[in-house]
């Protein structure tokens, strides 16, 4: 041996060391095992991952994690299934731990339900993501659709998964639920379209519903170019490695850089990617995404399904989903299978701890509440046929902080006017006095959506799950945000429903933004709770594309220095303006960085307008009179 490494040594030029007996040769040089065993003997489950054939031959990677020692139900227990396109394997490989209920306790699971639940936990890759084999396509629209030419789709795909899972999981009672948060929940709602018979039971939180009308891709038509990332992560590679790049820390820098969300997209790569082409070449609310939009599909035949939607009152992300869903819905369920609830929560809150969400405090844990009040019990009842007393809507009525179990939703019709007036005050009798109230958009200035420096979409020390509740005072004292505050209350006014903006405006552009904020002001001083003296709350703010007035699906520049009316619903809300506090209305016409900015020059398509297309433009709100601007609230008499 000793000879060799002289000899190749001196071949390459090295000093030869003295090779001592017994030294391994450089081939097996490497410390790792030939294969490398997990000891599974301490944990409380056991963990299979099977990749299970669909009818097209694709087989989706499924991850069932099994209760072992536990109690399991006589009978066998149910299996609670979550289809996702964010790693099966990841979700269910919580904190490296040999528990169930820590290894689940991630994204959406609420792992002590599923624990003390005695369920086997199934999650699967979506077709085409992860470990499951097949195509990628965002949201991947229906079969019989003009947008999917293939003979599969989500819900032939958990139709398969769970005729599989029935047959191949011994240990299970044959009953299925599915639940998810999101594009999860966008799949859980996708399971009840031709149902397998073993489903017996849906729960799906803050679901995409319609990407287009308010939820993750545009609100009434403004962009959220926020999502230029999540597109070129989610669809740019199967396995989500290839992050977009930025050379900025704050995104207000970004994309006030690049102009429009075009030119951000091109120079970060989008272009190569089928759903931004797509996403690019719909800007309207055309049969693309009218196509697609599930309130719309899942109204064409009876839910079958007893389904429990879950929404979050300040959902940063799908604000629009459950409540489009219960309302296309509800009129129809005859049977009595669809449930509601809306907790006062951000996006997907509703499975941790939520006591308070940014600076408001709920004096109690609303989460923990509500997954032992409601979840719990529903999924028992229809997978283990335990009674339950969970009623048709469960509604978390802020203000008074208090749960509600409610017969329905919404309570109240908008028909309350709280009319704006002139001299930036607002109540619910009309001024007498007509004209209007006027500020200039700059689109070089934008009104932030909330105080920089913004951060890309994450969720790490980040705002982004919070902001819809951040203090609106930053922004009203801009003079291009109008503020409009009424009398301090000495009684109560309580809404239960969804208000309605009618905003009568002019601009002297020939495109425009419309934001309009239903804002809760406390108390220059809160008693017990300082940090809240003075504090704008939100309670329903959105935003309305001017271009889209007349019709959602078709753009049409606005007539410049003529009053149009603007119409549209601000989201759903269950609140009660308390004695001491004041209901103010904020109107300005961006939300930067999040929404694109509209160039408020009518042009083919903003996403890829010029910087020469962007002008300031004055805004003429007219209040007053007849035809005042005012929101329909929905009070509760
Ligand atoms: N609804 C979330 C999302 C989808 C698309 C873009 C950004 C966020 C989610 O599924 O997490």
């Amino acid at each position: 041996m000793a000879a060799w490494t002289s000899l190749a040594a001196a071949m390459l030029g090295t000093t030869a060391l003295p090779v001592m007996a017994g030294t391994p040769a450089a081939a097996s040089y490497d410390e790792r095992p030939a294969k490398l065993e997990q000891p599974t003997a301490y944990r409380d489950y056991e963990r299979r991952s099977v990749d299970i054939p669909m009818r097209d031959g694709v087989k989706l990677h499924t991850v069932i994690l099994v209760p072992k020692g536990a109690p399991m139900p006589k009978g066998g227990a149910a299996m609670l299934l979550t289809r996702t396109p964010y790693n099966a394997e990841e979700m269910t490989s919580q904190h490296a731990s040999g528990r169930m209920a820590i290894s689940l306790d991630g994204y959406d699971s609420a792992p002590e339900v599923v624990a003390e639940g005695g369920y086997i936990r199934v999650v699967q890759d979506v077709r085409g993501k992860y470990g499951s084999e097949g195509t990628y396509v965002m949201n991947r629209p229906f079969v019989g659709t003009s947008l999917n030419p293939t003979k599969v789709d989500h819900a032939t795909d958990t139709y398969d998964t769970i005729e599989w899972l029935v047959h191949h999981v011994p240990e299970s009672n044959g009953r299925v639920g599915i639940l998810g948060i999101s594009y999860d929940g966008f799949t859980a709602l996708a399971a009840l379209v031709n149902p397998h018979p073993a489903l017996k039971v849906a729960v799906p939180m803050n679901p995409m519903v319609d990407g287009w009308r308010g939820d993750d891709w545009f609100h009434n038509g403004a962009f959220r170019q926020y999502n230029l990332s999540y597109i070129w992560e989610q669809v740019g590679t199967r396995d989500n490695s290839n992050k977009y790049e930025v050379t900025e820390a704050d995104a207000y820098t970004h994309f006030m850089r690049y102009g429009s969300a075009g030119a951000a997209a091109s120079a970060h790569g989008l272009d190569q990617i089928g759903f931004w082409q797509k996403l690019k070449a719909h800007p309207a609310w055309d049969s693309f995404w009218q196509e697609q939009a599930m309130d719309k599909i899942l109204a064409k035949a009876p839910l079958t399904v007893p389904t429990l939607l879950v929404h979050s009152l300040w959902d940063q992300e799908d604000i629009y989903g459950a409540p489009a869903v219960w309302k296309a819905l509800k009129p129809q369920d005859k049977a009595g299978n669809l449930f509601l609830t809306m907790g006062p929560w951000f996006h997907g809150q509703e499975i941790e701890r939520a006591d308070t969400l940014g600076a408001v405090r709920w004096d109690a844990d609303t989460g923990k509440w509500w997954r032992a009040h409601v979840l719990a019990p529903f999924l028992a009842h229809y997978l283990y046929d335990k009674p339950m007393d969970v009623g048709t809507v469960t509604a978390f009525q802020s203000g008074t902080n208090r749960w509600q179990t409610l017969p329905g939703w919404p309570t109240a019709p908008a028909t309350a006017k709280l009319f704006l007036h002139a001299d930036e005050t607002l109540g619910f009798d009309p001024s007498a006095k007509e004209g209007t109230v006027d500020y200039v958009s700059d689109p070089a200035k934008p009104v932030t959506y909330e105080p920089r420096p913004n951060k890309l979409v994450g969720y790490e020390e980040n705002p982004w799950p919070t902001w819809l509740t951040d203090d609106q005072r930053p922004v009203s004292g801009r003079p291009d945000v109008l503020t409009f505050t009424g009398p301090v209350l000495d009684k109560p006014v309580t809404i239960a429903g969804t208000p309605i903006v009618h905003l009568t405006a002019a601009t002297s552009g020939t495109d425009s933004d419309w934001v309009v904020k239903l804002i809760d002001v406390y108390p220059d001083e809160v008693p017990g709770d300082r940090a809240m003296g003075g504090y704008q709350l939100a309670v329903g703010m959105d935003i309305f594309r001017g271009r889209y007035r007349e019709s959602l699906s078709v753009a049409k520049p606005i007539t410049p220095g003529t009053p149009l009316e603007f119409t549209f619903d601000l989201p759903p809300a269950n609140h009660v303006f308390r004695a001491g506090h004041r209901i103010m209305v904020q109107v300005q016409s961006s939300w930067f960085p999040l929404y694109d900015r509209n160039p408020q020059t009518f042009v083919p398509s903003i996403i890829d307008a010029k910087s020469a297309d962007y002008v300031k433009a004055t805004q003429k709100i007219s209040v007053g009179g007849t035809n005042g601007s005012y929101i329909a609230l929905p009070v509760v008499p």
